[in-house]
């Protein structure tokens, strides 16, 4: 099934200069980039996109993360996006997420773990629309591009 999923390439990934790299990854296992931005997340949007960590000790910290530069949000489309993408990304907890993984390569502390990606249809659909409007949304077709 076609899905939509949000990435966020977090603080940090642009002071690293691997943003590039990290789109690539996304490109090459084959989804369409359908909607992209460059922000700086504030307050209320960080405790709307983690409002369900809350509570948790991590959370204060995790805010102040989100909100300490600007990150890049995107929409990916293809078939099983969201399992997919977050194939990609790898685990949370950084002593588990693989080489080869986005976390497993980029990130070695699970507070700084460099990538989000939605995990469910239900949290893609509230997340994208935190970050994007309809119009924002270009969904596009291969056409001749399409070399295999
Ligand atoms: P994911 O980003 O893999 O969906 P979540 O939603 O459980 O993981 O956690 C959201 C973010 O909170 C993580 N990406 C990470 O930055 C932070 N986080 C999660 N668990 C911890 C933890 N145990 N210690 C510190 N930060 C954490």
């Amino acid at each position: 099934m076609v899905e939509r999923t949000l990435v966020l390439l977090k603080s940090g990934v642009l002071q690293r200069r691997i943003a590039g790299e990290l789109i690539r990854r996304f490109e090459r296992k084959g989804f369409n980039i359908i909607a992209l931005k460059l922000l700086r997340m504030d307050r209320a949007l960080a405790e709307a996109h983690y409002g369900e960590h809350r509570g948790k000790d991590f959370y204060e910290k995790l805010l102040d993360y989100i909100c300490s530069g600007p990150v890049i949000a995107m929409v990916l489309e293809g078939e099983e996006a969201i399992p997919l993408v977050r194939a990609l990304t790898g685990p949370t907890e950084v002593l588990k997420a693989p080489p080869g993984t986005i976390r497993g390569d980029f990130a070695h502390r699970t507070r700084f773990n460099v990538v989000h990606a939605s995990d469910s249809p239900a949290a893609a659909d509230r997340e994208i629309a935190l970050f994007f409007t309809d119009e924002e949304i270009l969904p596009w077709e291969d056409g001749n591009a399409r070399w295999f």
